[in-house]
């Protein structure tokens, strides 16, 4: 019988819309901040996720759109020096109270934590940005609920790689079979996927449209989602994945 004991959080898309509320203004204050002309625009941004990490994804947007400034010799401390002002950016306005929790995440969590299941978190931003929101949104004894916190550079590869989620499984000591993911992107999905793991996917405006057919559910947000009907969906389930 699958017993779920475990609810591994995502962060960025999935608790709250950082990526909309906090993420992207704070890239476009690092970038005006160093003097450059880049601007990412939300179509431009959305393009960009597909490329997990904030390092990464300056990278990633420097060599196709500024080719010499990224071959340049030092660009490595430049991209360091960007992330780390876009974080303190990132870190403003989550504490000015401007990145809410998405519906129904409070109250999964709360359910979750009474109904005595372990919680957890699986996400690519860094720690400090996970603090920080947990504490603005759930307030200063938030990151005691959860048992393993897995974020960003802890792991040599970002999801898709299953990397955070298997760190996260190991920290809990428990099998992928036990846990749920809740996810918001194609990425997050395929990270948890491969990593054994059912996956509820709750997309967001810059996920939606993108390929969820590995998805165990899939609901508009988490609003109305509580852990009986989760516990009760997984032990109906007539077969457990198995990791890829
Ligand atoms: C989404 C990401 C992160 C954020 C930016 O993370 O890919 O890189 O976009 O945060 P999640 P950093 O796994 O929570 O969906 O700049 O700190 O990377
Ligand atoms: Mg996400």
């Amino acid at each position: 019988m699958n017993t779920l004991r475990a609810l591994i959080f995502d962060v960025d898309g999935t608790l709250a819309d950082t990526e909309r509320d906090g993420h992207r203004p704070a890239f476009n204050a690092a970038f005006a901040g160093a003097g450059l002309r880049w601007h990412w625009d939300a179509a431009t941004y959305g393009e960009l996720l597909a490329v997990a990490g904030g390092k990464e994804r300056i990278r990633h947007y420097a060599a196709r759109h500024d080719p010499e400034r990224a071959a340049a010799p030092g660009f490595g401390e430049t991209v360091a020096g960007l992330h780390a002002a876009k974080t303190r950016h990132y870190l403003d306005h989550v504490a000015a109270g401007r990145v809410p929790l998405r519906p129904g995440v409070a109250a999964l969590l709360a359910a979750a934590r009474r109904q005595g299941l372990r919680l957890a978190i699986a996400t690519t931003t860094t720690p400090d940005n996970v603090e920080a929101l947990l504490r603005a949104t759930l307030g200063p004894d938030a990151m005691g609920w959860f048992a393993a916190i897995g974020a960003g550079d802890v792991v040599p590869a970002k999801k898709p790689a299953p990397d955070i989620y298997r760190w996260v499984l190991e920290r809990l000591e428990l099998d992928a079979v036990d846990c749920l993911a809740v996810e918001d992107s194609e990425l997050g999905l395929a990270a948890a996927s491969t990593a054994g793991l059912r996956c509820l996917v709750t997309p967001n405006a810059y996920t939606a449209g993108q390929d969820f057919g590995r998805a165990w559910m899939l609901r508009d947000s988490l609003a109305g989602i509580g852990p009986d009907e989760l516990a009760r969906r997984f032990a109906e389930d007539p077969a457990p994945p198995s990791a890829a």
